[in-house]
């Protein structure tokens, strides 16, 4: 493999720094007692190599004054840094050896380091996915988000109930994160807007802001896989300011500025656990404003720092990309600086705002797209609210009216304003029309952001609507997570494969190799007895690794349908009942997910599952053929043990629902053959591995809408499906609750009479017998391990790389560095 970085430190080296910062920065000299201080002088020495990176890196984008992307998401889910980071620099041997012959294991090092967990599920991961890369192809970029002191909450289960504790990922300080006290910014808001007319009879807007939030910023190195490029990932929290405005608040017109300023800190304190609804709260608004008035005026002086006052060059210097709509607020607070601090006129301003910003949409459900109240945007962002409205105008009467002349109804449809009981502000609207690109991110989420989100707009604005499908890095998702893998595959693969993950595509010729078969299979199997253990340890329930490892790990929502997989479990108990003979393989059911806590039905959906586990995992009678845990407190660390050791990989929402999904690729690069229905990015999996290496079944995108159009109804499913009548009837019984009937009965009461919105019923047989064929196929062991194989060496288009060229290609337009162009 060839190596164009040289190894930043030897063993010796290493060693002898981290003996120094024990020593000197600790002040520890029980080694053996301390696995924590050894985590920090760890760290702190790779900090070093780290720190002298990140000066060169900004020296060369400094002289070179190449483009920046700064990507805007308020969520980042980093997981734990250290074993990633050595990865990145090569130091992981040196730091293994190191720390060796110091009387400790690596992995146990590893363990005691937090996950930066800020972030919810897939949206979150694919950004810390996203910085990996432009780190690891030396794009000049910055992250920009939020310090919460609590990232995604703690998991815990009470008999079989989800209980939520405060994760405290700081509590002790972080080794990773440098704060930037003079990078420090002040954020207004509040208060009102003067007009005041000036002598040529134009009119200035002044805004007299009720209350200023200190924003602080501390940085979190992102470090590239061997490449020259160290970037920062800049995180701001909200202080009380010094900088109150007495006056105003003395005069006693802001009420709301005495609560909130003694709430300043509140607003970066926690992180909203919803995934994929609209909280609609007013801390989050402020939370989102603070962020992206932050993050605009550092972009601002980053570049002022290098061009003064002249602004002809910005739009050519930065590109901004806002990760769903959470940041959108960025653009009106570019507006009013333009407008209001640098006189822009209006037009330029909007011009401005048109070349620099860009959209990704991760979703089409209509909970999840966000729309603010007017009223809220009035009393918190006046002067915002009011470029708004100008926005809306100049979008309405110049491009809308243009289109469609007269036409009433398709004003009220586009507007960023929805009419009604309470107006409110969609914000997605807004993105569209002020984003020079808009895409999704799996192809046939992007078709349908076209065909059925946004037809008019992709009318109005041909070519703006645009793909980039997900990906992944495989630098932790594989190399890192799968040490025994990534061996094998050195062994087989010219290139390196982490940094050209297509180059995997020659190991599909050893598909059929009876001793690569062997190799890669006894791989599969020892990361399945690793994982036994860390079953056992976190549930208490025994599994053999013999058994088939079927994983379905992603946040708990009705639309990815765990209790399709759910209802699959109690069918099998039921057949395994009726004959202990029936014919299938053991198959061990894994879950993982978190339910947001305010979701009911998520939550109960948690319960039943880990009260039927309860039940079958205890029960004599069917030979251990069938198991089911849900292993608590998913997280990216536990991602990390599980992936690797999965044999199967559950994709199975409704049609048209997943965006994309990223843990899909996940899977399946580790060697997990898919089971899934043809949405999201399991269609392009699909595409690459072929029809022979995965199962699909179910409904497509088109058959349920057809479904809707013919009047779904659930009881036609229930009526004449007898197992599926007894599977939902089961759930009334005290069977799995004794003496406590009817515990389980809100998920069979969602699925017949709540319409069962996700369409289970109507997969559910589908489903059962891809399950069947899936069964048959493991049997076979040879023809399991080409399937195995192949998906690993066709994930090359899921590398995370790829994405961000595509991104860099259609999109952003930037230069890496030592590029010759
Ligand atoms: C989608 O549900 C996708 C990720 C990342 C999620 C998932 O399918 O892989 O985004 N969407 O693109 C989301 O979190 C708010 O929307």
């Amino acid at each position: 493999m060839a190596t164009a970085i040289k190894k930043p430190l030897t063993t010796a080296q290493f060693k002898k720094k981290v003996l120094q910062h024990l020593n000197f920065t600790s002040s520890q000299d029980d080694l053996a007692q301390n696995p924590t201080a050894v985590l920090k002088a760890v760290c702190l020495t790779v900090n070093e190599v780290v720190y002298e990176k990140l000066t060169e890196t900004n020296k060369y984008h400094k002289e070179h004054k190449s483009r920046s992307i700064n990507y805007l998401s308020l969520e980042y889910l980093m997981g734990r840094m250290l074993s990633n980071n050595l990865h990145n620099l090569d130091l992981f041997d040196v730091a293994q050896k190191a720390v060796a012959s110091l009387g400790f294991e690596i992995e146990d090092i590893f363990e005691e380091g937090h996950d930066l967990a800020l972030g919810n599920g897939g949206l979150g991961r694919l950004a810390a996915c996203f910085l990996d890369s432009l780190a690891t192809m030396d794009f000049n970029a910055v992250g920009y988000g939020i310090h919460y002191e609590h990232g995604l909450f703690k998991q815990q289960f009470h008999q079989g109930r989800q209980i939520e504790t405060p994760d405290e990922w700081r509590e002790y300080g972080n080794p990773w994160e440098v704060c930037r006290p003079e990078a420090v910014q002040y954020i207004p808001l509040f208060g009102h807007v003067e007009s005041i007319a000036n002598n040529d009879g134009s009119v200035k807007k002044v805004w007299h802001s009720g209350q200023t939030i200190k924003g602080v910023p501390w940085d979190v190195p992102i470090v590239g896989y061997n490449s020259k490029t160290v970037n920062v990932l800049r995180l701001w929290e909200s202080r009380a300011s010094s900088h109150f405005d007495w006056d105003q608040f003395n005069s006693g017109a802001y009420q709301d500025a005495h609560s909130a300023q003694n709430h300043a800190e509140t607003i970066s304190k926690v992180l909203y656990p919803n995934d994929e609804t609209d909280a609609g709260k007013e801390l989050r608004f402020i939370q989102q404003y603070f962020f992206c008035a932050c993050s605009i005026k550092d972009i601002i002086k980053r570049y002022q720092e290098q061009f003064g006052d002249d602004w002809s060059q910005f739009s050519k210097q930065v590109v901004i990309q806002l990760n769903d709509t959470h940041p959108t607020i960025a653009i009106l607070e570019l507006m009013r600086t333009l407008i209001d601090e640098y006189d822009f006129a209006w037009n330029d301003a909007f011009a401005m705002c048109r070349e620099i910003f860009a959209y990704t949409n991760h979703t089409l459900l209509p909970e999840a797209l966000e729309k603010w109240s007017v009223a809220l945007f009035d009393r918190v962002l006046p002067r915002h609210l009011e470029i708004l409205f100008s926005i809306n105008e100049f979008f309405l009467n110049e491009e809308v009216a243009k289109l469609w002349p007269n036409d009433h109804q398709m004003r009220g449809r586009l507007s960023i304003i929805e009419e009604g009981p309470e107006k409110m502000v969609r914000m997605a609207h807004l993105c569209v029309v002020t984003s020079f690109k808009v895409n999704g991110v799996a192809q046939i989420h992007s078709d349908l952001v076209k065909s059925d989100l946004f037809p008019e707009f992709n009318q109005l604005y041909p070519n703006k609507l645009t793909n980039v499908t997900n990906g992944v890095t495989p630098r932790r998702w594989l190399k890192a997570c799968n040490p025994e893998l990534s061996k094998l595959l050195d062994s087989k693969v010219k290139t390196d494969w982490a940094k050209n993950l297509s180059s995997l595509s020659t190991v599909a010729k050893f598909a059929d190799d009876e001793k690569f078969q062997q190799e890669f299979m006894s791989i599969k199997h020892n990361n399945k007895v690793k994982l036994a253990e860390e079953i056992l340890a976190s549930t208490g329930v025994v599994v053999s690794p013999d058994a088939i490892f079927d994983v379905q790990i992603k946040r708990l929502h009705e639309y990815k349908r765990q209790h399709l997989s759910f209802l699959h479990i109690l069918a099998l108990y039921r057949r395994l009942l009726a004959d202990p003979d029936y014919d299938m393989h053991p198959r061990v059911y894994i879950f993982g997910a978190k339910a947001a806590p305010g979701y009911y039905l998520a939550k109960e959906i948690i319960y039943a599952i880990n009260k039927v586990a309860d039940k079958i995992n205890n029960d004599d009678r069917i030979n251990g053929k069938l198991k089911v845990v849900f292993m608590p407190n998913y997280r990216v660390t536990l991602a990390e043990k599980i992936i690797p050791a999965a044999d199967v990989s559950e994709q199975i929402s409704t049609a048209g629902k997943e965006a994309s999904g990223t843990g899909n690729m996940k899977l399946a690069l580790n060697g997990a053959v898919t089971i899934g229905t043809l949405d999201g990015a399991n269609v392009e999996i699909a595409e690459e591995v072929g029809d022979d290496n995965i199962f699909i079944f179910g409904n497509t995108v088109d058959d349920i809408k057809a479904l809707a159009a013919n009047g779904y109804n659930p009881y036609d499913y229930y009526n004449n499906d007898e197992e599926i009548k007894a599977c939902l009837d089961w759930l009334h019984t005290d069977y799995f609750t004794p003496g406590k009937p009817g515990e389980l009965s809100a998920i069979a009461h969602s699925l017949l009479d709540g319409g069962d919105p996700y369409r289970l019923l109507a997969d559910f047989a589908d489903y059962a017998k891809a399950n069947t064929a899936l069964d048959q196929a493991y049997k076979d062991k040879t023809r399991w391990a080409r399937m195995a194989i192949i998906n690993t060496a066709k994930m090359g288009k899921f590398t995370s790389d790829r994405s961000i060229q595509d991104y860099v290609d259609n999109i952003w337009k930037l230069t890496p560095m030592n590029s010759k162009n």
